[in-house]
């Protein structure tokens, strides 16, 4: 009995267990603005934050980090009408927290739960609402979850790979006639897309965010943490100089890694991949949104910028200027202001030289009338690259 006592004492500090509490509010008042300005209602969770008069929810939810062998504990305060819970997505947790509301518990309205696990894997996950699932999750209640390899978290998992810079992609999807409708949505099997979401921006919103870009120099390695919680399948096009590697599954190492430039994600998947470029590129990576229900076909593609400077330095070190470009995204005209006469190549999706323009200085017109939609990069000499997408 007395060494059991003493095994009991000391079995926390043999683990480095730390206990994280976090505490998230769910709510069913969030406004979304859409690539094309319409606001739409969401649900989700957010951040509770007692000081502030109106607590608000995100899209996506908040990004929950720990490290590996935290104990949990993850409190979740519900301000809405309706119950909801927190289904820890490919975690390993007990069945009591687990949130399927049949086999646990569900969160009422103005009352509190705590959900504990331990984290006992690294790698990338998702959290979502369990209650009516296909409704609360595609209303916008997920998040992800990312457990990093404490203490070493410059690897991706002990003696694995090791990265130093990190990024996070949750692709989702919203069908505005659910949100809009959310007495009769439905029927349930026919999810018809209208935005194609990573991070809750779709298109010029997520293009033209610099957070969302990858900025790396030669000899960087760089995770990414790529989820999705959409309704459709997402499939991720990296440029083959990134020299992805996809290296985790599920929050599990694969047995071998697979390199690759095409990552196909389903609804509820999540992958950890490491992009190692040895050159120069300025491009981006291509997602297409596939809806499964219409036999696979492509709905909607999303753009993740990427920029590795091969000279070993960021590009804001760079003392070279962008070009302006405007309007952006367009569709038949495409403005240049430029202080010199320049040469303006215009390289296509696949980097192959599309056009040469001339430009003199002051405002120059570009008739891009004739274009096919899409992402274009624009380069001129002592100039950094530019992007434009022909809508
Ligand atoms: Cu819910």
């Amino acid at each position: 009995m007395k060494q059991l006592f003493i095994v009991m004492i000391f079995l926390p500090l043999l683990g480095n267990s730390q206990i994280k509490d976090t505490k998230l509010i769910s709510k069913m008042d969030g406004t979304f603005l859409s690539e094309d300005g319409i606001y739409t209602p969401f649900w989700g969770f957010g951040e509770f934050n007692p000081t502030l008069p109106n607590q608000r929810i995100s899209l996506p939810s908040p990004l929950l980090i720990y490290d590996l062998n935290d104990s949990v504990y993850l409190k979740l305060h519900n301000l809405s009408p309706e119950m909801h819970t927190i289904h820890l997505h490919g975690l390993d947790v007990t069945q009591i927290n687990d949130g399927v509301p049949s086999t646990s518990f569900g969160v009422l309205f103005n009352d509190s739960a705590t959900y504990k696990f331990k984290a006992k894997h690294p790698g990338t996950y998702l959290y979502h609402c369990h209650v009516q699932t296909n409704l609360h999750a595609a209303m916008g209640m997920y998040g992800m979850l990312v457990i990093r390899n404490y203490p070493d978290t410059n690897l991706l998992y002990n003696n694995g790979p090791s990265f130093n810079k990190e990024y996070f992609y949750l692709s989702s999807d919203m069908y505005l006639y659910w949100n809009f409708n959310v007495t009769s949505p439905g029927p349930f099997h026919m999810y018809e897309a209208d935005y194609f979401m990573i991070n809750g921006k779709a298109g010029s919103q997520l293009f033209d965010d610099t957070t969302q870009i990858i900025n790396m120099s030669a000899g960087d390695t760089a995770l990414l943490h790529i989820g999705n919680v959409g309704y459709n399948s997402v499939e991720y096009v990296f440029p083959s100089e990134a020299n992805a590697v996809i290296h985790m599954s599920d929050g599990r190492v694969l047995p071998n890694p697979i390199d690759s430039d095409t990552l196909i994600l389903y609804p509820g998947e999540r992958y950890s991949v490491l992009l190692s470029p040895a050159q120069f590129i300025q491009g981006h990576i291509t997602v297409n949104s596939a809806n499964l229900y219409n036999t696979e076909t492509i709905v909607g593609t999303n753009y993740i910028g990427i920029n590795i400077d091969s000279l070993g330095q960021g590009m804001e070190d760079n003392k070279l200027a962008y070009l302006n470009l405007y309007p952006n995204p367009t569709s038949t005209n495409l403005q240049i202001q430029s202080k010199e006469t320049l040469d303006i190549y215009i390289y296509n999706l696949e980097g192959k030289l599309f056009e040469i323009f001339s430009i003199k200085p002051g405002i120059n017109n570009l008739d891009v009338s004739t274009f096919a939609k899409g992402l274009y990069m624009v380069g001129a000499i002592g100039y950094l690259p530019a992007k434009f997408i022909i809508e």
